[in-house]
C-alpha cells in the first residue's frame, strides 16, 4: 500500500462513527465484541474453540458485517483468504493457522497435505489449507465490503486486486466443477456445500465405504454433544471420501459423490451479478456476466425446480440415470435461490409459500427456518443440519424476501433473528421452535450478520440516505 492509500485507510479507521453510537451492552456493542475476540490480526475464526481456523463461506458472511465496523478489516479478512488460493482457482474451505496446535481441529493440516497432494492442482507453499471449496459468497462479499467505503476502497486498490482471483474462482466452479454436465457447479464433499450432515446427503453418502472410526480422532466431540453432531458412521464416510479425492492430486472429476446443490449455485449466480457490477466499477461493461448468470439461473431453473413442491431440490449426479437424479429430500438450500433478483414471479411466489407453509413453517411454527423439513423422517431439532436453524441461512432468506418486496414478512425474520442473536449470544445455531442455542455461542458469522442487519434499520436507511440501509 502506498502512502495515500495508507492515510485514507487510517483516516478511515478513525472515521468509522454511528450516530446515534451505539449504547454499552447493546446487541451492537456485543455482536463487535464476537468479532473482535475471534479476529486474529489478519481474519476471523469461526469460533475460538469449536472451529479455530479461517474457513471459506463463514469469512465471507463476517466480512459482510465487519465492514460496518472496519471496511478495512473487512477487506483484509477476504484477501487473507484469497491469498491462499490454489493455481487452479479453488478457494480452499479451510485456512490453517500454523499457531494452532494440531490436535485442536479433525482434519488437520497434516490429513490434508495441502502443499504436496495439492501441488499438481496449484496448492500454496507457505501456507496449509484443506483441498476442497464452500459455497462462493465472495464476490458478493467483496462488492457490499467495497460499498461500505469506496474511498477507502479505490484507494487501496481492493477491487482492482480481488477481481481476477474472484473470476480464476467462479472459472474454476464453472469449468472443472461442471461434473453433471448441465452447465452448474457440483460439490464433491457434504463439507463443500457448508451444511455438512443434511439428509440431502444420506443418499448419495450411502454409496460412499466409511473410514474405520479408529483411524482418525475427532475433535469437534471435545465442543459438542455427540448427539448433536454427525455420526462416527457419517464422519468416517466424510474421512473416506477426502481421503480419496486428496489421494487422486485432487483431482476432480473421477469420485463417488457429486451433487448439485441450490444454494451453492444460487449463491455462484449471485456472485456472478456482484462480479459484473465490480467490473463495471472496474471500467468493463460486466455485461457478459450478467449473462453468464441469466444462463445459470435458467439452469437452475431447469436442473433443480420442482414445481409440484414449490421448491429447489439437489439433484445427485451420480445417482439415476445419465442425467442424474433429484434427491427428494427438503432442505432450507432449495429455499435460497429466493434471492436471486431475476427469478421468475411465479417461482418467487412458490418459495414464499413453502418457507411459510408446513415444511418450514417460518412465521408460524418456526421463527427462523429450519435447516430441514419439519416433516421429514429426518427432521432432528438440534442435530447438525439436520432441522435447526442457522443464522446465515435466515440473513439469506431475509435478504430473498426483500428482493422480492415481501418486506413484512423481512421486517419479521430480520426482528427474529436480532432476538435470538442477542437471547443466545451469538449462538452457532438454535432449536427452530423453541429458540434454544445450540453448537457454539460467539460464533463468528451469527454476530456479523447481526450488524449487517443492525445497519439496514429504518435509522440508518435515513442516515445514509440508502435505500435498505447501506447494505449495498
Ligand atoms: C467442516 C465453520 C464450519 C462451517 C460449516 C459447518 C461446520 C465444519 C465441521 O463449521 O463445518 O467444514 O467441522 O463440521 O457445517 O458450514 O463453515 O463454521
Amino acid at each position: 500500500m502506498d502512502r495515500t492509500a495508507q492515510l485514507t485507510a487510517r483516516r478511515a479507521e478513525r472515521d468509522i462513527a454511528y450516530d446515534p453510537p451505539p449504547a454499552a451492552g447493546s446487541l451492537h456493542v456485543r455482536a463487535a465484541r464476537v468479532l473482535e475476540t475471534n479476529w486474529t490480526g489478519t481474519s476471523t475464526v469461526p469460533s475460538r474453540g469449536l472451529y479455530p481456523h479461517q474457513w471459506s463461506w463463514d469469512s465471507a458472511f463476517i466480512a459482510i458485517g465487519l465492514r460496518h465496523l472496519s471496511p478495512l478489516r473487512a477487506q483484509t479478512e477476504l484477501e487473507t483468504l484469497l491469498d491462499a488460493q490454489w493455481g487452479d482457482g479453488r478457494i480452499p474451505h479451510i485456512v490453517f493457522n500454523p499457531s494452532v496446535p494440531l490436535d485442536a481441529y479433525f482434519p488437520s493440516p497434516d490429513f490434508w497435505r495441502s502443499s504436496t497432494a495439492g501441488r499438481a492442482a496449484g496448492a500454496p507453499r507457505t501456507v496449509q489449507t484443506s483441498g476442497i471449496v464452500q459455497p462462493p459468497v465472495h464476490a458478493l462479499a467483496a462488492w457490499l465490503v467495497h460499498c461500505a467505503d469506496p474511498g477507502l476502497s479505490r484507494a487501496r486498490g481492493f477491487l482492482t486486486r480481488v477481481y481476477p482471483r474472484l473470476a480464476a474462482w467462479h472459472r474454476y466452479l464453472l469449468h472443472r466443477r461442471d461434473l453433471g454436465g448441465g452447465g452448474l457447479a457440483s460439490v464433491v464433499h457434504p463439507w463443500e456445500q457448508g451444511m455438512d450432515n443434511s439428509p440431502c446427503w444420506d443418499a448419495p453418502l450411502s454409496r460412499v465405504t466409511p473410514a474405520p472410526a479408529r483411524s482418525f480422532r475427532r475433535a469437534d466431540l471435545d465442543h459438542g454433544a455427540a448427539e448433536d453432531r454427525p455420526t462416527d458412521l457419517d464422519y468416517g464416510r466424510y474421512v473416506r471420501l477426502a481421503t480419496d479425492y486428496r489421494d487422486a492430486g485432487y483431482a476432480d472429476g473421477p469420485g463417488d459423490f457429486a451433487v448439485e446443490d441450490p444454494a451453492f449455485n444460487a449463491l455462484l449466480i449471485a456472485s456472478e451479478h456482484a462480479l459484473a457490477r465490480i467490473a463495471r466499477e472496474l471500467g468493463a461493461t460486466g455485461t457478459a456476466r450478467h449473462a453468464r448468470a441469466e444462463r445459470l439461473t435458467a439452469a437452475l431453473i431447469d436442473r433443480m425446480w420442482d414445481p409440484a413442491e414449490g421448491m429447489f431440490f439437489c439433484r445427485d449426479v451420480r445417482g439415476g440415470g445419465p442425467a442424474g437424479e433429484l434427491i427428494p429430500e427438503r432442505s432450507v438450500s432449495g429455499l435460497i435461490p429466493l434471492l436471486l433478483p431475476t427469478l421468475p414471479r411465479d417461482i418467487t411466489a412458490a418459495l414464499v409459500r413453502t418457507a411459510h407453509g408446513p415444511h418450514f413453517g417460518l412465521g408460524d411454527t418456526t421463527r427462523l427456518a429450519p435447516s430441514y423439513d419439519l416433516l421429514g423422517e429426518a427432521f432432528d431439532p438440534h442435530r447438525y443440519w439436520r432441522g435447526p436453524a442457522w443464522f446465515n441461512t435466515a440473513w439469506l432468506l431475509e435478504r430473498g424476501l426483500r428482493t422480492h418486496g415481501e418486506t413484512d414478512r423481512a421486517d419479521a425474520l430480520r426482528a427474529a433473528v436480532l432476538d435470538l442473536a442477542d437471547s443466545t449470544d451469538f449462538a452457532e445455531y438454535v432449536d427452530p421452535y423453541t429458540g434454544e442455542a445450540c453448537g457454539a455461542t460467539g460464533f463468528g458469522w451469527t454476530a456479523a450478520l447481526t450488524l449487517d442487519l443492525l445497519h439496514s434499520s429504518p435509522t440508518v436507511t435515513q442516515i445514509s440516505g440508502v435505500k435498505g440501509g447501506n447494505r449495498g
